[in-house]
């Protein structure tokens, strides 16, 4: 086998481009002939985690799962990329624990709530300031940032990037480390 898989796991706010950062990171990834795949919390809840809430027990639970099907793709061969908000870093270490040592790249998209709540994307944000979803990530519900990550992403006043450089910072990274 030509490619040693890995994770990258993508934590933030909503808004905060994890998304965005994931697919120019795939197209980055395969123009480099690599093979990946892209989990999305938002995706994996409408299937295997549709059971799920956001309370914090369930998105306890939507990690631990996701912590376990990268684990699959990663000893596939296959980078994948995850992309969840992860709020709790005891959820986002139990993860990284299931992983090889070097494996689990964690990837902080450093940008502040009122950035994210400003570009609103889904309108959420709107909706938890009404009181029409409660328990919102970063409005009434916590996030708690990594303390000791392998890649930091930020995205303040001037120093805004394009998706497209951000993701080569990454990919950068993966290759330092024979990942590519
Ligand atoms: C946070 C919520 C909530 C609540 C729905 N809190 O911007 P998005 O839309 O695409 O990202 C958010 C997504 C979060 O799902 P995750 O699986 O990534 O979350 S976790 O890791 O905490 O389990 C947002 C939408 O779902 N969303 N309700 N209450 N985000």
């Amino acid at each position: 086998l030509q490619q040693k898989g890995c994770v990258i796991w993508i934590t933030g706010l909503s808004g905060s481009g994890r998304s965005t950062l994931a697919c120019a990171l795939s197209r980055g990834l395969h123009s480099r002939g690599k093979l990946t795949y892209i989990l999305n919390g938002d995706n994996v809840r409408h299937g295997l985690n549709s059971d799920l809430s956001f309370t914090a027990k369930d998105r306890e639970e939507n990690n631990r799962r996701i912590g376990e099907m990268v684990k699959l793709f990663a000893d596939a061969g296959i980078i994948c990329i995850a992309s969840l908000i992860s709020p709790y870093r005891k959820d986002r270490t139990t993860c990284r624990a299931l992983l090889p040592k070097g494996a689990f790249i964690e990837v902080f998209m450093d940008v502040p709530l009122q950035i994210c709540e400003a570009r609103d994307p889904k309108g959420l944000y709107k909706l938890a300031r009404a009181g029409k979803i409660k328990g919102f990530t970063g409005i009434d519900d916590p996030y708690e940032p990594p303390l000791d990550c392998e890649i930091v992403l930020q995205q303040k006043g001037r120093d805004c990037s394009s998706p497209h450089e951000l993701a080569e910072k990454v990919i950068l990274y993966l290759e330092e480390r024979g990942y590519l």
